[in-house]
């Protein structure tokens, strides 16, 4: 097929020294005449389909003049052919997201994700009775103009048990073609998912190595046969046996049960089409959504659980059953359906086979559909976009999670402050009502009320730690510390997995002048330095910080909370350390197994390759590397980076060739 002849590829590779190897991949490349051809090749439906094409394309490249050698590579993104050198992700990802609201679904497939005639959800109240769903028989499941015909003169009593004006609830319907009305009048989200083109250019487990792996590459990884080589292994956080027994906070009335295993006809999670045992790779995947799910919710009393509770006695909270399913939908969620929790059948669903299986988009699909069943509506754009997919980008790539925040990395709850948001409900005030409270502080906001940090002599230093949670927009937690005169230092993260948190900090000294702050630091996470004058008591302020512009690049203090960690060091304080902290937190430890902390982190150097890079009749001009650490861009076919922290980060190669033409490519890269 001549038409096939003018593909070519990019290889591009990770080659780790150190520590850990990285992900490998590949791209190929299409020349513009055949794009549209080659690319509806490669957005095939379906992993066997993509690979098809692959391996079809692989050997029409291998049989070519050009005499390329196959390379069987297994971790590439689409691609695609930019007709701008993308900012961000962002843009990678907006011809996925413009399919976002096409759900094609029958009826008969709607009505399998029915609640029983008896679930009722809460009201604008939080309470169940006096409810209108009895009196209401509607034929089938609908939405939009449908929904409001069929509902008829019931419909007042549905708005109003929601807590929406007649007119407020038409407009939903009209807006958002997800919201749906069940036969008995409830309302549900019908979300879509992810294409399955899209499943690699979000970040997945599948490209992780266990720190405790030495094995280093040398030269390319991404000649012929060696790509698919590199045996990959995704290191659980939690030992395995405790996959179903994670608990953010056990003792918490509040639940929200993430549900791997299976309900009734409803398969199990898998990932290798044995629904009946959890390989490691599943469980690992299994924990680090927990974990991601856990962040998103940490700011509240409740226990994001992969256990299966057994007393429900007194217990708000809801099931969320992340299962295999035959439709195109990414998931659903009857909207407020986080009331008395009985173990009943879940009222929410997240499908991972329309999540490209993958730990970040499972992960944000199952906080979102918490997020409804919770109350929270769709954060959308005015006029026509039903959800915003987030602005800016890198590390703090912003999107809502009510939104869609597949496609950027840091996720938070947000109350509409974008520009054109069409919801501009406060998502705190919408869950409180529901019965998810904020945590009790856990630190105290002034110096008074400081908390001192544990403290170690070792090594001639005086080791300093500490870690809390930003509960609340304008939350602070002081720490107090005794340090000798010298250099005080302190690495500030949040949590491992996804963390919401944008942290700041503040050095101040026993009258509470301020002696250093961060300031200008790229990453979420942070590091602060000062030369301390003397012997003395110090504080250590830990918020949660906005970043750029709310409305157009950034987003305000108001999703930035989390769990975080600091590690510090000063000089010895005459020769002794305080070890008592002054107050006893108010919220008991969470059995969360402890997060590691930074210090135990060695910066990883990965090499990245594209020298193999060929496109017929054209020269490259430039390669430019985003990272995905929010650092400086690298340029070059052959460049090193060196990533100073642990995470999962999505790089993205744009290549320009000498006609102009801009071709982009991204992967994963997990360090540990
Ligand atoms: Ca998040
Ligand atoms: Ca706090
Ligand atoms: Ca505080
Ligand atoms: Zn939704």
């Amino acid at each position: 097929m001549k038409h096939f002849s003018t593909l070519q590829k990019i290889l591009a590779g990770a080659v780790v020294l150190g520590l850990a190897l990285t992900s490998i991949y590949a791209v190929y490349l299409v020349d513009a005449k055949h794009n549209a051809e080659a690319a509806a090749n490669l957005a095939a439906k379906n992993a066997a389909a993509r690979q098809a094409a692959t391996e079809a394309i692989a050997a029409q490249v291998a049989s070519s003049n050009l005499g390329k050698t196959q390379a069987h590579v297994s971790n590439f993104s689409a691609p695609v052919l930019q007709t701008t050198v993308p900012s961000s992700l962002e843009q990678v990802g907006l011809s996925h997201r413009q399919q976002l609201a096409d759900v094609t679904m029958g009826a008969g497939e709607k009505a399998a994700y029915e609640m029983p005639v008896d679930f009722i959800p809460s009201n604008q109240h939080g309470q169940t009775d006096g409810a209108p769903f009895s009196r209401i028989n509607l034929k089938e499941i609908v939405a939009g103009s449908q929904a409001i015909s069929a509902l008829g003169a019931h419909l007042s009593a549905v708005a109003s048990w929601y807590g929406y004006t007649d007119q407020e609830l038409k407009q939903k319907l009209l807006s958002d073609s997800s919201l749906h009305v069940d036969r008995k009048g409830r309302l549900l989200n019908i979300d879509a998912g992810l294409p399955a083109s899209a499943a690699l250019s979000t970040p997945t487990s599948t490209s992780t190595l266990a720190s405790a792996q030495t094995g280093t590459l040398a030269g390319s990884v991404l000649n012929a046969g060696t790509a698919s080589g590199a045996t990959v292994t995704s290191a659980p956080p939690f030992p395995l046996t405790n996959t179903f027994k994670l608990h953010s906070k056990a003792n918490s009335t509040r639940i929200l049960y993430l549900k791997f295993t299976g309900e009734g006809s409803k398969p199990a999670f898998s990932l290798d089409n044995i629904p009946s045992t959890f390989n490691d790779a599943e469980q690992a995947m299994i924990q680090k959504i927990w974990q991601r799910v856990t962040e998103d919710y940490s700011p509240f009393d409740v226990d994001v659980t992969t256990e299966k509770p057994t007393n429900f006695a007194g217990k708000l909270g809801v099931t969320i059953l992340i299962t295999p399913e035959a439709s195109s939908a990414g998931g659903y969620a009857y909207l407020n359906s986080f009331t008395n929790y009985t173990g009943g059948l879940a009222p929410a669903f997240c499908f991972p086979n329309n999540l490209a299986n993958s730990e970040k988009p499972i992960a944000e699909c199952i906080s979102h559909e918490l997020g409804h069943t919770l109350g929270l509506n769709h954060q959308g754009q005015l006029p026509s976009t039903a959800y915003y997919g987030g602005q800016g980008d890198g590390e703090a790539g912003w999107a809502p999670i009510m939104g869609v925040s597949y496609y950027k990395n840091l996720s938070q709850w947000s109350k509409g402050e974008y520009a054109n948001a069409n919801n501009k409900e406060d998502a705190f005030a919408v869950m409180a009502v529901r019965g998810l409270k904020p945590n009790v502080d856990d630190v105290g906001n002034t110096i008074a009320t400081a908390m001192a940090m544990s403290a170690s002599n070792a090594n001639g230093f005086n080791n300093l730690s500490a870690s809390g949670l930003i509960s609340v927009p304008g939350d602070v937690d002081v720490f107090k510390f005794s340090a000798g005169a010298g250099t005080a230092s302190f690495t500030l993260s949040g949590a491992l997995n996804s963390q919401n948190l944008d942290i700041a900090a503040q050095l101040m000294d026993a009258n509470g002048k301020v002696l250093a702050i961060t300031l200008g630091q790229v990453s979420l996470n942070k590091t602060l330095s000062f030369n301390l004058p003397s012997a003395s008591t110090y504080y250590l302020n830990i918020t949660g910080a906005g970043r750029g512009s709310a409305a157009s690049t950034g987003y305000s203090n108001y999703g930035s909370l989390g769990q975080y960690s600091i590690v510090g060091k000063t000089a010895l304080s005459s020769g002794t350390t305080t070890t008592t902290p002054s107050t006893t937190p108010t919220t008991p430890p969470s059995t969360t197994p402890p997060t590691p902390t930074p210090s135990n982190f060695t910066p990883v150097t990965v090499t990245f390759d594209a020298r193999s890079t060929i496109i017929a009749g054209a020269t490259i001009r430039s390669y430019a590397w985003n990272f995905g650490d929010s650092t400086a861009a690298g340029s070059g076919a052959l460049v090193t980076h060196t990533y100073n922290r642990a995470g999962t980060f999505v790089v993205v190669l744009t290549i320009t060739d000498s006609l102009n033409r801009n071709y982009v490519a991204n992967s994963t890269v997990t360090i540990h």
